[in-house]
């Protein structure tokens, strides 16, 4: 058989070992890993002296999601993927969002018409359900389990989004019945609502207010009420963008109790902290703002801790694409707004792979394998898209990213997004993808996109294997 590329000599890193070996690919899929592969192909590439890891998954992002005008998100599927392919991401699963009063069938067929024909990545969806209603609980959400979509987010925070327990506790039940996964966003609206009221009424409005508004009470108490409603009904979950010490608590106390209880955390949760959000009344903190908030170096150290010792299942980056200039984002309300109008959100698709492998892997923080875990394994096997994705094994689509261990600065007119910042503007670190692969094609070589809108293809996920 000739094959269509061999990698030949590549640090082949997957989540269980790390080994030398050529990788030898055929339409688009892995179909040997061998010392030495004896045979040929139409191209070669030689991964000497470079680690070879798994295309990331991402797991959490959001593109083009529909956001009460003015607001309205920088990154369609064509720029968000296109930054997602030069950062070493080769699948991504965004939100389809259910608004209130709509259909999820409806959203789910809005997102496909969003994404159709613009992607440079693989990707899936996961559903954000915001009205469970009877039929949505008995007939859609069952039917769409059945069709691909296996996971879906609930809020617990958030006017527009949140649930009630109650309703949290029927989706949770219709997932039992499913087998699908439930990601839950912990935060206490009420206590956000109250905090942010008297904030108000003291005119402490600026950016760096936010972070006072959603102190880490908040995320614990919404996390320990998550936990309960899912040991309630015996049904696992996943908790989405863990930030620090109070949640990881409370995950630690699930675990020690038996419950499946998922974890995550985001980059901004490593690499940020409140004081990012300003120190004075400025509005540049703006560009800092998500929820929940980063918190302090203390609170990253036990991030870091958590991603080492296993507490946490996956990395994702949380992209939530807002522009810092101009009428549709972080201003849309003006230099001088409060912060509960200030969108939510901050970019990350590109710089959360290189940001792990630098800050993790090469400064001994985690294992090279606990980084394809993190950041691949387990996201593909948490959202039903392993053994295709996110590992390095014959039949495994080759999505492999080759990793160039040389100092990088992070700018963003060096990114790919359609953001007019990155928090981590000038940020130094000591490696960067030579190049990455989405089903044996090259997308990204290290100086430039190498693929086009519709490369990428949609995936039907199946049930969580984790
Ligand atoms: N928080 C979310 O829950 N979603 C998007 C962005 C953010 O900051
Ligand atoms: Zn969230
Ligand atoms: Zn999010």
């Amino acid at each position: 058989m000739l094959l269509d590329l061999i990698i030949r000599n590549a640090k082949v890193a997957t989540a269980a070992d790390v080994f030398h070996a050529d990788i030898g690919i055929k339409d688009g899929l892995i179909v040997c890993i061998s010392s030495t592969i004896d045979q040929t192909a139409e191209r070669q590439i030689d991964a000497a002296g470079r680690v070879v890891t798994p295309g990331g998954v991402d797991a959490h992002c959001h593109l083009d999601q529909p956001m009460a005008p003015p607001v309205k998100m920088a990154d369609d599927f064509e720029t968000g993927t296109r930054s997602a392919a030069c950062g070493g991401t080769t699948t991504i699963i965004p939100f389809a969002a259910q608004a209130k009063g709509e259909s999820l069938q409806a959203a789910v067929d809005d997102y496909h018409r969003r994404s159709d024909g613009k992607a440079h990545v693989d990707y899936a969806f996961h559903l954000i359900v915001n009205d469970p209603s009877p039929n949505v609980l008995t007939n859609e959400l069952p039917a769409l389990i059945q069709s691909g979509y296996s996971s879906f987010k609930v809020y617990m925070t958030y006017d527009d989004m949140k649930l009630d327990d109650g309703q949290i506790l029927d989706v949770l039940a219709v997932a039992k019945q499913h087998n699908a996964m439930v990601m839950i966003h912990a935060e206490n609206a009420d206590c956000i609502e109250w905090l942010t009221k008297r904030l108000e009424s003291a005119s402490q409005t600026s950016a760096r207010f936010h972070t006072r508004s959603r102190p880490m009470l908040v995320e614990r108490e919404a996390t320990h009420r998550a936990i309960s409603l899912a040991e309630l009904v015996d049904q696992p979950i996943l908790i989405v963008h863990v930030s620090g010490r109070e949640a990881v608590e409370q995950i630690r106390w699930a675990r020690a109790h038996g419950l499946k209880v998922f974890a995550e955390t985001c980059p901004q949760y490593l690499f940020l902290t409140a004081e990012d959000l300003g120190i004075d009344d400025s509005f540049e903190g703006a560009k800092c703002i998500c929820s929940p908030p980063p918190r302090d170096a203390s609170n990253q150290e036990v991030i870091w801790n958590g991603l080492a010792d296993g507490l946490f299942t996956v990395f994702s980056s949380d992209h939530a694409p807002f522009k810092f200039e101009g009428p549709d984002g972080k201003q849309a309300f003006g230099t001088d707004a409060a912060f509960r109008h200030i969108p939510n959100g901050i970019p990350g698709l590109e710089t959360r792979m290189p940001l792990l492998y630098s800050e993790g892997v090469l400064k001994g923080r985690i294992s090279l394998t606990k980084f394809v875990e993190l950041t691949a394994t387990n996201p593909a096997k948490t959202y039903g898209l392993h053994p295709r994705k996110g590992t390095i094994a014959p039949g495994a689509d080759a999505d492999l990213v080759i990793w160039d261990e040389t100092p990088y600065v992070i700018r963003n007119d060096q990114l790919h997004h359609a953001v007019d910042y990155t928090p981590y503007e000038g940020r130094e670190l000591l490696a960067w993808p030579a190049m990455t692969l989405l089903r044996g094609q090259v997308v990204w070589d290290g100086k430039q996109l190498c693929s086009t809108p519709g490369t990428g293809q949609f995936l039907k996920c199946d049930l969580p294997t984790i």
